[in-house]
């Protein structure tokens, strides 16, 4: 294993970072995975680019080392992916170690938590508020996505890369980074985003369909979020609501919510943007803020959390108490 120490400062070398203690973080998740065998990836419900692009980039990988390997996730894997799993064959075989990628909290599996909570051996993720319990955590919380540590754990397994695996984490990084323009962006993420470069990825294509390609449903129901559009705490921060009512109208999907509730949070002069979305048994939250203001600690105070500039949390069905609840909130760290 002396090599996979060697591999694995490699590896941090070419992305600017050798601390040591995080050097035998790497090589110790390195080691947990390269000892497994028939290997269960878990990826996040309501799946997003960098859960995905970890998973089957993951999978790929230990495939690679001859392993069995596949990917689960609660929810069915939007057309856009696609590509992350082409040409892969279809295995077989029976579980026997489980791995989670990108995932803040067991709730987050969806319905596959309750067969797989308590098996998780390997827990690979950059949230601050991870709550997973695994014999073997990896949480960085300075990645930008949870794709640089696939990375580096990748290398440091001594996987070579090739299209399809770079393909996956560049699409992940890219994604979880708004086409590396969010301030958790670092010379890091750059500077593996080149190396997966090297393999040929057809970035243009992959940022395009990922974060610019929009279909008339979701801009149907951008039109009618935009509608709600209000203000508070001197325009500081804005708030859009997005009720089943107008998911139905518009034939949008839950997916499409993405890129609406990035809305309130890019209008000049907002620090905090919320998104209001109404579901079956309350209202779910999105906050995307500035600087000035922490989301997670925000989503906090409500029983949720995330990151520093996204987050999120749940109400239950009284609106109007839900959005004066959120406002004190905000304005109580704006004032
Ligand atoms: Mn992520």
């Amino acid at each position: 294993m002396a090599s996979m120490k060697k591999r694995a400062d490699a590896a941090l070398k070419l992305c600017g970072g050798s601390e040591k203690d995080y050097r035998k973080e790497i090589v110790k998740t390195a080691k947990a995975l390269y000892k497994m065998n028939n290997v269960l990836i878990i990826s996040h419900k309501a799946p997003d680019g960098d859960t995905l692009g970890c998973a089957f980039a993951l999978c790929r990988g230990m495939r690679k080392l001859g392993k069995n390997a596949v990917v689960r996730c609660a929810d069915e894997i939007p057309q856009k992916y696609s590509f992350m799993y082409e040409g892969m064959e279809k295995q077989e075989f029976k579980p026997e170690h489980f791995v989670s990628v990108d995932i803040a909290a067991p709730h987050l599996m969806g319905r596959l938590a309750d067969e797989f909570e308590n098996k998780i051996e390997v827990c690979i993720d950059h949230h601050l508020s991870n709550s997973i319990k695994a014999p073997v955590k990896l949480v960085d919380t300075k990645a930008a996505a949870t794709a640089e540590i696939i990375w580096i754990l990748l290398r440091a397994m001594g996987v070579e890369l090739d299209k399809g695996i770079a393909s996956c984490l560049f699409a992940a990084i890219s994604t979880d980074t708004g086409c590396f323009k969010y301030s958790n962006v670092t010379p890091r993420t750059h500077l593996i985003a080149v190396e997966l470069m090297k393999y040929e990825v057809e970035c243009a294509d992959i940022n395009f369909k990922l974060l610019d390609e929009e279909s008339p449903a979701k801009l149907e129901l951008k039109k009618q979020a935009l509608s709600t559009l209000e203000y508070c705490c001197d325009k500081q921060c804005a708030i859009i609501t997005v009720t089943s009512e107008m998911m139905e109208q518009s034939g949008a999907s839950n997916e499409d919510l993405d890129g609406v509730s990035n809305i309130p949070r890019s209008i000049s002069g907002v620090e905090c943007g919320i998104t209001m979305k109404q579901v079956a048994d309350g209202w779910k939250i999105s906050v995307r803020s500035s600087d000035k203001v922490n989301a997670s600690e925000l989503c906090g105070k409500f029983g949720g959390g995330g990151h520093k500039a996204a987050a999120g949390c749940k109400f239950g069905d009284d609106y109007e108490s839900a959005k004066k609840q959120l406002i004190d909130a905000v304005s109580e760290v704006l004032k």
